[in-house]
């Protein structure tokens, strides 16, 4: 059986959508990113890069989120097509999620939410960057059901996991400012897949406070003499 190796944040999220999305059947393997355990050398052998998610699929490791949906759209043959044009439109938008959307998302989490100092120029940087990323995918979606054309796909996909902490960076305004992006989380959100996985989610229990321990865990480059 598929092994999801976990947590509660938006990268491994992408991928229980995926997996509730195409039916296949998996367990969870929770990582306390906050307390460390993606450092443990079982799970650094697993991903070199000590993040989550990773995927273990028939004795196959896969790791980066948008390697491991990539792998299930091939692998199920749903939410990507095989060829033509139409995976290209796929790749496009896949990629621009991968290198700009999340990237730059986590970026602003953590000069807003995490950064020991106030950096202005830091949080103005990613911010203005969160909010171009969402600029550029509004008006693809003025002119396309979803972001890679008219099907449901991976990029999507991969877009709700970030999507979902828009409230987080830009407060409780989230995606207001951008009515055809927010039309296609609310649609993503509302569909039974992003509920079970939730509800999975709700299942577990991770630490949730960011406390020195936590700082330490995830920035140890921060601390390192
Ligand atoms: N490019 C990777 C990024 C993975 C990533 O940054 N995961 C975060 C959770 S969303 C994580 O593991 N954080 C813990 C850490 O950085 O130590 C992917 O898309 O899978």
């Amino acid at each position: 059986m598929i092994n999801l190796h976990f947590h509660p944040s938006p990268n491994p999220m992408k991928v229980l959508l995926m997996l509730e999305e195409t039916g296949l059947e998996y367990r969870l393997s929770p990582v306390d990113t906050f307390k460390g355990e993606q450092h443990d050398a079982a799970f650094t052998a697993i991903n070199p890069n000590a993040k989550v998610p990773a995927l273990e699929d028939e004795g196959k490791v896969i790791f980066d989120s948008n390697a491991i949906l990539l792998h299930l759209a091939d692998k199920t043959g749903q939410f990507a097509p095989p060829a033509g044009e139409e995976r290209a439109d796929v790749l496009s938008w896949l990629f621009f999620v991968a290198t700009g959307v999340s990237p730059f998302s986590g970026q602003a989490v953590h000069f807003l939410h995490m950064c020991p100092e106030d950096l202005p120029y830091a949080k103005n940087r990613y911010l203005k960057e969160v909010e171009r990323h969402y600029c550029v995918m509004n008006k693809r979606l003025g002119e396309t059901e979803w972001l890679a054309g008219a099907d449901y796909s991976i990029a999507d996909i991969a877009a709700w996991g970030w999507l979902n902490a828009a409230g987080f960076i830009l407060g409780e305004t989230g995606l207001s400012a951008w009515p055809n992006l927010e039309r296609m989380h609310a649609a993503i959100s509302a569909r039974p897949a992003a509920a079970r996985a939730n509800a999975a989610k709700e299942g577990l229990t991770f630490k949730s406070d960011f406390d020195d321990e936590a700082a330490r865990a995830l920035f140890p480059q921060n601390f390192a003499k």
